[in-house]
């Protein structure tokens, strides 16, 4: 009797950059394959390779699932990081081409900008030291997972859904970040709202998960590296044609648009 053998890091990591690569979803595959969160990051960190050798450059990290808004939409209710590249960017107020991406959306975040790199264990207060600005985001997801459906190793392996990015105009850390009004809107009308309180009671803790989880996994944050704390509320679909604003309080806003 033949045992058939298990795909290996690589080539999960193949069948999800060729998913992205022609937005042709796939079936989940951490189950199948035996793979668990630990295993689903160096999937991860495999999968980003291949965007690195294409040219590519680490430019931060994204924190997932910080709040229970976006934790009760996916049914998965751990805090997960990804990777960020300068492939994933989008100006402020840039146009998306929604050809390249499976069923994209986009969900309100905050921006941190790293002034330097922090000491692993850092508590959180001195953290705040280490970030130079801060900005309203907007995080374009792309599950590359049929029906946008997977576990916790299957999110973590996909690059935990990451797809693009926006950021709006840096400003300084205001005084009190744990309590910020977020809307989302689409075509002027708000389709979400809540509060940066939503984001682990403060987003600056998502930063301090950021330097504690990637630090487990010998990634320290750089000097000029953006971090996404998490979206404050659920995600909604972008579709032809919107125009999609995230509006932080006391922060101002980001924007994007998707082609029609
Ligand atoms: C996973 C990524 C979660 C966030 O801000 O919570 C995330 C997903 O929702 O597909 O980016
Ligand atoms: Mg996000």
């Amino acid at each position: 009797m033949t045992r058939q053998t298990r795909p290996g890091v690589e080539e999960l990591a193949d069948r999800l950059d060729e998913a992205a690569a022609k937005a042709a979803p796939i079936p989940r595959l951490a189950a199948a394959a035996g793979v668990g969160p630990a295993a689903a990051y160096a999937v991860q960190e495999a999968l980003v390779e291949r965007r690195l050798a294409r040219g590519e450059r680490l430019v931060g990290l994204k924190m997932g699932l910080t709040s229970r808004a976006k934790m009760a939409q996916v049914g998965v209710d751990e805090v997960i990081w990804g990777r960020l590249t300068d492939g994933m960017r989008v100006d402020d107020g840039g146009l998306v081409d929604l050809g390249r991406y499976i069923h994209p959306r986009v969900e309100p975040e905050v921006a941190f900008l790293m002034s330097r790199s922090p000491e692993p264990g850092e508590p959180v207060g001195d953290l705040a030291s280490a970030v130079r600005a801060v900005a309203p985001a907007i995080e374009l997801i792309d599950s590359r997972y049929d029906g946008f459906s997977f576990s916790l190793p299957d999110v973590i392996a996909d690059n935990t859904s990451a797809a693009g990015f926006v950021v709006g105009p840096w400003r300084p850390v205001p005084d009190g970040l744990d309590n910020l009004g977020v809307l989302l809107e689409v075509g002027g009308r708000v389709v979400q709202t809540g509060s940066t309180a939503a984001i682990l009671g403060d987003p600056r803790r998502a930063l301090d998960a950021a330097v504690r989880l990637a630090g487990r996994r010998g990634v320290r944050l750089r000097e000029g590296w953006v971090v996404l704390a998490g979206a404050a509320t659920a995600a909604v679909p972008l579709r032809a044609g919107d125009h999609v604003r995230a509006v932080v309080e006391r922060l101002g806003t980001a924007s994007l648009r998707a082609a029609s």
